[in-house]
């Protein structure tokens, strides 16, 4: 291995180490109504569990949207994704 080879080594480590940032958001429709008066008034919770996780991490929830079935939430997640190197 020489330097050329053990600096592109070393900046294929670094990026695989740095995640990047991804802001997830959520839309839903013609969610299920259940109430009797007035329509749903929905909220996400989202999840995440990594690929060699057992179990589900709560990342958080959405604000409640009132009477909205088809709900696009303004609650941003904002995580960070490690790209699969190809
Ligand atoms: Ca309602």
């Amino acid at each position: 291995m020489d330097a050329e080879d053990l600096a592109e080594a070393e900046d294929m480590l670094s990026k695989a180490k740095k995640p990047n940032k991804v802001i997830v958001k959520i839309e839903c429709r013609d969610l299920l109504d259940i109430e009797l008066i007035s329509k749903s008034d929905p909220y996400a919770v989202l999840y995440l569990r990594g690929e060699k996780e057992k179990n589900w991490r709560r990342i958080g929830r959405t604000e409640t949207q009132k009477d909205n079935l088809d709900p696009q939430f303004d609650t941003e997640f904002k995580l960070n994704y490690y790209f699969e190197k190809s």
